[in-house]
């Protein structure tokens, strides 16, 4: 494209790093430092760093193909988008649209998965849509809605977290999961305030911490009751601030009353003294912070659990004020953006409901449909896969490898072999795609534009810095042909401006406002934050700012609004603007460990592999650093098993079995056992989980299950012998 420098982001989490790319020989990009984006001011982890690697026409897919005697064959673009054409049609008339199912990615960026849920609404017909992000922060996302009104990962920018006093970072490994993060922490405790970091295991972000608390997977629920208890006992509440900001105290106080710390120390582990010290580094100082991120969000009681954490915030008047507040770290590169345009079961753009009469009508409009034509909600994404060969005939799937990611994968594995016809969109013939029928190769983040949506609610854009390989398309492309072919001659523009543009008017008047956001603006101010109507700031709030289809240029500079980096410090956005506190209590998980199943595991990530590692496994440098799956289990453990330090050990749930080498260290509960999730084949630790879900958010419980642990014959054919 141009030979100098590319401002962009990172392909990879929710950070979603600023960096620079130059063209690379052999179609590649070289990175180097940008220093002007807020977030990581230049810093990259590895991943980030190498995820040019993955451009590489040795890695990736050049060519569609399709599925010709039972093995993928390279194929035209013609033949591969008749083919999946042909089987739409065909599900379509022999079981109805709702037998075509659509999994879309958090890692999409706006303009995909709003086109996506367009695409399955207005295309297909089908209501059978969901994506991953379902298993990444639909508790915290369920939860903020409920307390706050509305939902957005952080209610403040990063650059707040300095300034707190205290922040309690519940089951986040962000020294692993978002390393350049760090920094925000340390200096927080430059300036004086605290760390607590409550994790089963002593993480690289424990070690970093004033207080580390290390419950037993699963009891966060309880956690949080019992510093609210301590809190009420001790006289630590903010009674002005419930009187005037909050509704519903008497019966979370209640609850939390009931949960005695000495209680709540049996069901965590977690000392009464520790509880205290917690309230005590909380409380103090004039403002504090609690982040939530996937520890206690996959969990079956994920919604509740974020819950407890929110109410402690509310008690003690910490929402809603500058430098406090609570807030979840959203993962994916997208994982923002993803859950508000519409891809998710039961949405549509703008963070709208589906089942919302005004909203269907807004985005029928926009869409030029009539809203009976709206399909109704469609099932979360685990609830789908399942569903997957019995009434789901065939399955679109674009950004996600469920064969590695979701839960009691081998389970998921069959479904998605059972059915009549799978197509799959990706960069990579991941274990997902080799499963399909049609595989199609699309163009990856620094050969194409788009906007993503930073864990912060920072609209950004990312840009094309090289033309893609001869023979790749983009996902935009590829909805295009296919709308056309299914009859769609309009509605479905390859250009990402043209689709934001939509995007904008779409969303215009729902929660995630974008419609003041505009490409240029997002080059000149370094990203935006939602919501931004287009409607001027300094026009008088009357609530009635709705139609805001009004062009870009018809808005004056002096009136443009600035966009929302911190939310909630007038009001909640609930009806009344008073925050919700929820009654919650503590129970257990899904699967408690028992005399067959004594062990619990927990799941989770390591810094240089990213997700189902489809991509990161493909980088030699990350590969070295993470070269494979493994089992962390406390010397104890270790010696009863009569396993040493690398020998190979099985896990086995009532899902399955996985195997992978013990990695053996003190920095674990004794009762507790993890895997990182990122390998496919005999490690694969989805294999083991239980797909038990959250009743709100649908969320799978990936970070408990009951497990037993098993010696395992060496390569040399000797069994590893307990030792005494
Ligand atoms: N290197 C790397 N970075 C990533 C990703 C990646 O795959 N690799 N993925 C991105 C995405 S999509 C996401 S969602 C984020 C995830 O970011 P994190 O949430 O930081 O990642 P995890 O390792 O899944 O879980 C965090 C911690 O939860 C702890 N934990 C386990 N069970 C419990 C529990 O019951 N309670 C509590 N309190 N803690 C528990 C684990 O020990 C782990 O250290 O990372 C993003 N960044
Ligand atoms: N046991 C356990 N399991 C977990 C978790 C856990 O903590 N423990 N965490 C869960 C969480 S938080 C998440 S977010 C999921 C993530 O798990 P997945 O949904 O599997 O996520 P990725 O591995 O990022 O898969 C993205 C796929 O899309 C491809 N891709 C990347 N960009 C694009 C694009 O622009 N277009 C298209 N068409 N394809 C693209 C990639 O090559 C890759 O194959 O895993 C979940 N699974
Ligand atoms: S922290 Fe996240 S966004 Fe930043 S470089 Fe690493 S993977 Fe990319
Ligand atoms: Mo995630």
């Amino acid at each position: 494209m141009q030979n100098s420098a590319t401002p962009t982001h990172c392909p990879y989490c929710a950070l979603q790093c600023g960096m620079n790319l130059t063209p690379a020989p052999e179609g590649t990009v070289e990175v180097s430092e940008r220093a002007d984006f807020p977030v990581n001011r230049g810093a990259l982890c590895g991943k980030g760093r190498t995820a040019p690697a993955v451009l590489s026409s040795r890695v990736r897919l050049t060519s569609p193909l399709v599925r010709s005697e039972g093995t993928l064959v390279p194929a035209s673009w013609e033949e591969a988008l008749d083919r999946i054409a042909e089987n739409v049609v065909r599900t379509r008339t022999e079981h109805g649209p709702d037998a075509c199912g659509v999994f879309g990615g958090g890692g999409l960026t706006n303009e995909k998965a709003y086109t996506l849920g367009k695409f399955a609404r207005v295309v297909l017909g089908t209501s059978q849509i969901d994506y991953n992000g379902r298993f990444c922060m639909s508790s915290a996302a369920a939860a903020g809605i409920k307390a706050f009104g509305l939902d957005r990962g952080l209610p403040f920018p990063l650059e707040d977290i300095p300034k707190t006093g205290c922040v309690i970072l519940v089951g986040s490994n962000l020294a692993e999961t978002m390393p350049p993060s760090l920094r925000f922490f340390h200096e927080l405790r430059e300036n004086g305030g605290t760390l607590i970091v409550v994790d089963p295991r002593r993480t690289k972000t424990a070690e970093q911490a004033d207080l580390h608390l290390a419950p037993r997977p699963g009891t966060d629920l309880a956690l949080a009751l019992g510093l609210l208890h301590l809190v009420v006992a001790e006289g630590r509440t903010d009674e002005e601030y419930i009187r005037e900001r909050t509704t519903g105290w008497e019966d979370a106080r209640a609850e939390a009353l009931a949960h005695w710390p000495e209680y709540v120390e049996r069901i965590t582990g977690v000392a009464v003294p520790e509880l205290r010290e917690a309230v005590r580094m909380f409380c103090e100082p004039e403002n504090a912070m609690v982040l939530t991120a996937r520890g206690p969000e996959q969990q079956s009681k994920g919604t509740d659990t974020v819950g407890a954490w929110i109410n402690l915030c509310l008690a003690t008047g910490r929402a809603g004020r500058p430098l406090s507040g609570y807030g979840c770290l959203t993962g994916q590169g997208n994982g923002q953006g993803g859950r508000e345009h519409g891809q998710k079961a039961d949405q549509l753009p703008g963070y709208r409901k589906l089942d919302d009469p005004a909203a269907r009508a807004h985005v029928a409009e926009v869409w030029g449909v009539d809203p009976d034509s709206l399909p109704g909600p469609g099932r979360s994404a685990y609830e789908l896969l399942d569903a997957l060969g019995t009434d789901i005939k065939s399955l679109l799937l674009m950004g996600s490898n469920p064969v590695v990611s979701a839960p009691r994968a081998a389970h998921v594995e069959e479904r998605l072999k059972s059915l009549d016809f799978l197509a799959v969109c990706d960069v990579v013939l991941s274990e997902t795609a080799a499963l399909a029928d049609v595989v199609l190769p699309v163009t990856q983040w620094a050969e194409e534009t788009g906007t993503t949506t930073n864990l912060e609610g920072r609209v950004l854009l990312r840009r094309q810095a090289i033309t893609p390989p001869e023979g790749i398309r983009s996902d935009l492309e590829v909805m295009h042909e296919l709308a056309g072919r299914l009859g769609v001659e309009k509605g479905f523009p390859t250009d990402p401006e043209e689709v934001f543009e939509e995007l904008r008017r779409a969303s215009a008047g729902g929660v995630a406002d974008y419609s003041g956001i505009t490409y240029r603006r997002l080059v000149e101010e370094n990203g935006v934050f939602w919501p931004c109507p287009a409607a001027t700031a300094e026009e008088p709030d009357d609530g009635e700012d709705s139609a805001l289809d009004a062009p870009p240029e018809d808005v004056e500079p002096l009136g443009v609004h600035p966009g929302t980096p911190r939310l909630f410090l007038d009001r909640f956005a609930t009806p009344d603007g008073r925050a919700r506190f929820v009654p919650v209590a503590h129970r257990a998980t899904a699967e408690e460990p028992d005399d067959a199943y004594p062990v619990l595991l927990t799941t989770g990530r390591v810094v240089a592999q990213y997700q189902s590692g489809a991509q990161t496994r493909r980088v030699d440098e990350l590969n070295a650093a993470a070269p494979g799956p493994f089992v962390e289990l406390h010397p104890r453990l270790a010696a009863r098993l009569g396993a040493a330090e690398g020998d190979p050990v099985a896990v086995v749930s009532r899902r399955g079995r996985a195997v992978a080498p013990a990695r053996i260290t003190t920095g674990i509960r004794p009762d507790t056992v993890f895997m990182p999730f990122h390998w496919a084949g005999e490690g694969r630790a989805n294999t083991l989980t239980n797909p038990a879900l959250d009743p709100t958010s649908r969320m799978p419980e990936f970070k408990s299950c009951a497990v037993r642990l098993e010696a395992v014959a060496t390569p040399g054919g000797v069994p590893s012998s307990p030792r005494p």
